[in-house]
């Protein structure tokens, strides 16, 4: 099942019915371990509205309430292996590899849920940056037990050239202003994504596809459970948390994005993010 945040209310999606639930507070329904089985009772109490599929696409909201939106970094070999080609001026060849191979993650802070940006919004480049990608992430929804209740579409917006110079740029590199953005809704599973769960991006300019690229989720090198485990060890979230998993597409070395692309992220089982670069 699937929910999106909308203008006129939480809106519950079951094969090919919608259903709108009305007056209730984002935070307080999602942050909820029988989230799923919540959703399955609605389904039996409400009828479908079924004006629902004409105003759903226009009334969308970024699917993340008062929620921190937070990163993984070098989870995939392709990851590891860009930043060390970015970097290899400022010694990126040993310090990527450790953190690749290393028991503790690299997780960072990426956005507070105010500023992130839904579907069909636009996302930015820096203007003091010259190098930049789109990182196409599956992302959990996280209880603030630490349950991972459901999956959505991040895109983390990274500059490669600030990153490059320097690592401890990194936070500079990750976040600024429209430089993240989630959605279009999250899929609520009790059940584990199948490991051939398919992550594609695709980047269309002046209506040409200049890059597209796709991976399987059973290239991560790491377990979600154990990304969430290092997250929530000395750190509490009231109202649940998103943790982006980390890119395993990186576009080659020749690209860089531009104002005017549009981004298309296609999560098997959760559906697209559009974004384009403002
Ligand atoms: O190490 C820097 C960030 C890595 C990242 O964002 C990723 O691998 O997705
Ligand atoms: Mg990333």
């Amino acid at each position: 099942m699937k929910i999106y945040r909308t203008k006129k209310g939480i809106v519950l999606e079951n094969g090919h019915d919608l259903y709108l639930v009305k007056d209730q507070n984002w935070d307080e329904f999602i942050n909820d371990d029988g989230l799923y089985q919540k959703l399955t009772n609605i389904v039996q109490e409400l009828a479908p509205d079924k004006e629902a599929h004409d105003w759903l696409a226009n009334a969308l909201l970024p699917p993340v309430g008062s929620q921190e939106v937070w990163a993984s970094g070098v989870t995939y070999f392709r990851s590891k292996l860009g930043r060390q080609e970015e970097s290899k001026d400022s010694g990126g060849g040993t310090f990527y590899e450790k953190v690749y191979q290393a028991e503790r993650p690299e997780l960072f802070m990426k956005a507070t849920g105010p500023r992130v940006m839904g579907h069909m919004q636009e996302v930015r480049i820096r203007k003091d940056s010259k190098w930049d990608v789109p990182e196409p992430e599956l992302t959990l929804l996280i209880s603030s037990s630490g349950k991972i209740l459901g999956y959505t579409i991040g895109n983390d917006m990274s500059s490669r050239s600030i990153e490059g110079e320097n690592p401890l740029y990194l936070p500079q590199a990750k976040v600024y202003d429209g430089s993240t953005a989630l959605g279009p809704c999250i899929l609520i599973s009790e059940e584990a994504l199948p490991p051939d769960t398919s992550i594609k991006l695709e980047i269309i300019r002046e209506s040409n596809l200049v890059f597209s690229d796709s991976i399987t989720i059973d290239q991560i090198k790491r377990k979600f459970s154990q990304l969430v485990e290092f997250l929530y060890r000395e750190y509490t979230f009231p109202s649940g948390a998103f943790l982006m998993t980390g890119t395993g597409i990186v576009p080659d070395h020749t690209f860089t994005l531009q104002s005017g692309d549009k981004i298309k992220i296609h999560i098997d089982g959760i559906g697209t993010l559009i974004n384009m670069v403002a």
